[in-house]
């Protein structure tokens, strides 16, 4: 009987060491969902022996809030541009040194010198895009030009709203004629008060949850930005996406080491690879977002360069903004977010 016992725990102890699988070397990557092919995760491995052990979040808050409550044990996060403003503000992420980066000369100068990071201490781009308005053509037989169709009632519950409050929250503040960055209680004030009202009409706030409902038909509009909509048209040709007349947002998002990294030398070879042109040509013809590296953009095909969803020319597009980080003052949108959606 004892015999058994012994054996019974000896073949527990194998069982448990095969099943944590031990890699010594590797590196913790936390990105927005659907953001990267993930066979590179893969072709890194087998050229450096490196792990990549992914996570991913839905909005820069939830990531912001992980890490700000401690033990994080990422190496690399990928917050947009006000977010990264705000970890660098609150002394969350590492300065970085650009010669490890063999790769970094590949950036296009415009993304440089960003006013989030001025003097690209911290930051390395990722992909840059918009934030607009992605519709189903068979659904919606009015001309969309204007965010205040999302106000319409004809379209009560076929509407999906962006549960990322800034992305929301800017709707309202285009369609008033305001700034998206506003602090102003009373132009906040008239936001919230045009949300709450929509509220009726809304399907649901969704993120990468909202997908498939466009997909599949089942809702008319979701807010949503410009690659994800790539990604949605690719599967249903009923779909478009547009930027409305009021404007919209257009952001970069960029990879940063948390100051608690314990990979940092890691951190930098992914960083890297990631910045290879031949890398960031199959992660961006995977993800379909722009991406800011001009040797992977003489890689594209014509069809994706001259795709005005991926590409638009900024020229023609009136209105736009980049979010900034507004210190204590987003209490304001972190308030009115909880009213219209508790609503
Ligand atoms: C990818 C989300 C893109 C992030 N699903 C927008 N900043």
């Amino acid at each position: 009987m004892k015999k058994i016992g012994l054996v019974i725990i000896i073949l527990l102890i194998i069982i448990s060491f095969i099943s944590c699988e031990k890699y010594e070397n590797v590196v913790y990557v936390y990105n927005w969902g659907d953001y990267i092919d993930e066979t590179i995760l893969d072709d890194f491995y087998n050229e450096t022996e490196i792990k990549v052990i992914y996570d991913w979040y839905d909005s820069n808050e939830t990531m912001y809030t992980k890490l700000k409550n401690g033990g994080s044990i990422y190496d690399i996060v990928i917050p947009s541009d006000y977010m990264v403003e705000r970890m660098i503000k609150e002394n969350m992420v590492q300065k970085l040194d650009m010669s490890k980066l063999d790769n970094y000369k590949n950036i296009a100068p415009e993304y440089l010198n960003a006013s989030f990071d001025p003097n690209d201490e911290y930051s390395v781009p990722y992909f840059v895009g918009t934030n607009g308005l992605l519709y189903n053509k068979k659904m919606v037989d009015d001309e969309v030009d204007s965010w205040n169709i999302l106000w319409d009632e004809k379209y009560k519950g076929k509407i999906l709203m962006n549960n990322s409050h800034r992305d929301s929250i800017m709707v309202a503040l285009k369609l008033l004629g305001y700034s998206m960055n506003t602090v102003d209680p009373d132009e906040l004030n008239e936001a919230k008060e045009l949300l709450l009202e929509q509220s009726e009409l809304v399907m649901g706030y969704v993120i990468d949850n909202g997908k498939d409902l466009m997909v599949n038909n089942e809702a008319a509009f979701l807010v949503t930005w410009n690659g994800d909509a790539i990604t949605m048209i690719n599967e249903n040709k009923d779909l478009n996406y547009i930027i409305p007349k009021e404007g919209a947002n257009i952001w970069i998002d960029s990879m940063v080491i948390p100051k608690d990294s314990q990979n940092v030398e890691n951190a930098y070879k992914f960083i890297d690879y990631l910045l290879k042109p031949e890398v960031g040509l199959k992660n961006s013809d995977y993800v379909g977002y722009s991406t800011p590296n001009m040797e992977t953009i003489k890689l594209l095909d014509d069809e994706i360069k001259n795709n005005n969803i991926a590409y638009p020319d900024l020229s023609k597009l009136k209105n736009m903004e980049t979010f900034i980080d507004l210190g204590e003052d987003i209490k304001l949108y972190d308030d009115i977010w909880i009213e219209v959606t508790s609503n």
